[in-house]
């Protein structure tokens, strides 16, 4: 009743890790898979080993958390070891990659073999890459293209909601040839400790996630479902079944989960059973309810 083909990939239903979570090893990466879900993303690899900005890089905040991980990562040269015990999970793997240019872009998605790559164009809190680069249209369709010139594997680009204009730049991302588009990554926000009145990050600022942003996503997706002609995944707060549904109603065919999984592994398995319950109750299938949100 779930299941889908996305990019060509078939999914046992549409609920993903997303990246960032538990997606450095290939062990962590099984045991999402174990838990019910669609497919699993990695932790954003790159060119060179990074070992992260200084702590605190992740706190807990009013519905949410903030992060300045700062993309640590082993280098794709010591990741495919990684992607190949993921596969055990017996779901599709994506690696989401970085890099500062097409050619460091290329490089990695052209050596390291996975199901699809989710193109990072928007971390918030990194210099030289993710939303520095994924800013600026032009570099975001030269990106998006060097990659699909350099694998045969589907291209997803994902988004940053800190821009003006999401949508001019998930048309560059389609322009480039882009098989999909994921939003959003991260809420570029700040705290500070009042006792001493410093920044609370080792980084002073970072990316929010969890339930804060998810009005926020609905709305990335419900305008990028409007503007583009390839499929939108949803990503940013969700945490139970009907977070679920409403972003496939406001225009994704799938979605990732990636706070939600710290407090219940098992959150694939909950929601989609419950948005099997729902939809049988309703009759509705997946295609009842994608892009609901535009037909009133
Ligand atoms: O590693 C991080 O600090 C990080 C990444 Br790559 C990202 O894409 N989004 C985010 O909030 N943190």
């Amino acid at each position: 009743m779930l299941s889908l083909s996305l990019t060509g990939l078939d999914l046992k239903n549409p609920l993903m890790l997303a990246a960032g979570i538990m997606g450095t090893t290939g062990g962590s990466l099984k045991r999402v898979a174990e838990g019910g879900a669609g497919a699993v993303v990695t932790k954003s690899i790159g060119i060179k080993a990074k070992s992260g900005h200084y702590n605190p890089s992740m706190v807990e905040v009013d519905c949410g958390y903030l992060n300045a991980m700062g993309l640590p990562n082993p280098s794709y040269k010591n990741f495919q070891h990684e992607i190949d015990i993921a596969h055990e999970g017996g779901v599709p793997v994506i690696a989401s990659i970085f890099g500062a240019s097409a050619d460091e872009f290329s490089e990695i998605a052209g050596s390291l073999r996975a199901d699809a790559f989710e193109l990072n164009v928007s971390c918030p809190h990194a210099c030289g890459y993710g939303a520095q680069v994924g800013s600026d249209p032009a570099l975001v369709e030269d990106i998006t293209r060097a990659v699909k010139n350099a694998t045969c594997a589907p291209v997803w680009v994902k988004l940053t909601p800190n821009v003006t204009d999401i949508k001019g730049i998930g048309l560059a991302a389609e322009s480039g040839g882009a098989d999909a588009v994921v939003a959003i990554n991260t809420v570029r926000a700040m705290a500070i400790d009042i006792e001493s009145g410093y920044p609370v990050l080792g980084n002073k600022f970072g990316g929010l996630s969890g339930m804060a942003i998810k009005p926020v996503a609905i709305k990335c997706v419900y305008d990028l479902y409007e503007a583009l002609e390839i499929p939108v995944i949803g990503v940013g707060g969700i945490s139970d079944w009907r977070d679920a549904v409403e972003f496939i109603m406001a225009g994704a065919r799938a979605v990732q989960i990636g706070s939600a999984v710290g407090n219940n592994i098992n959150i694939f398995n909950d929601v989609s059973s419950c948005m099997e319950s729902f939809m049988e109750e309703k009759e509705w299938t997946l295609d009842d309810l994608y892009g609901t949100a535009h037909k009133i």
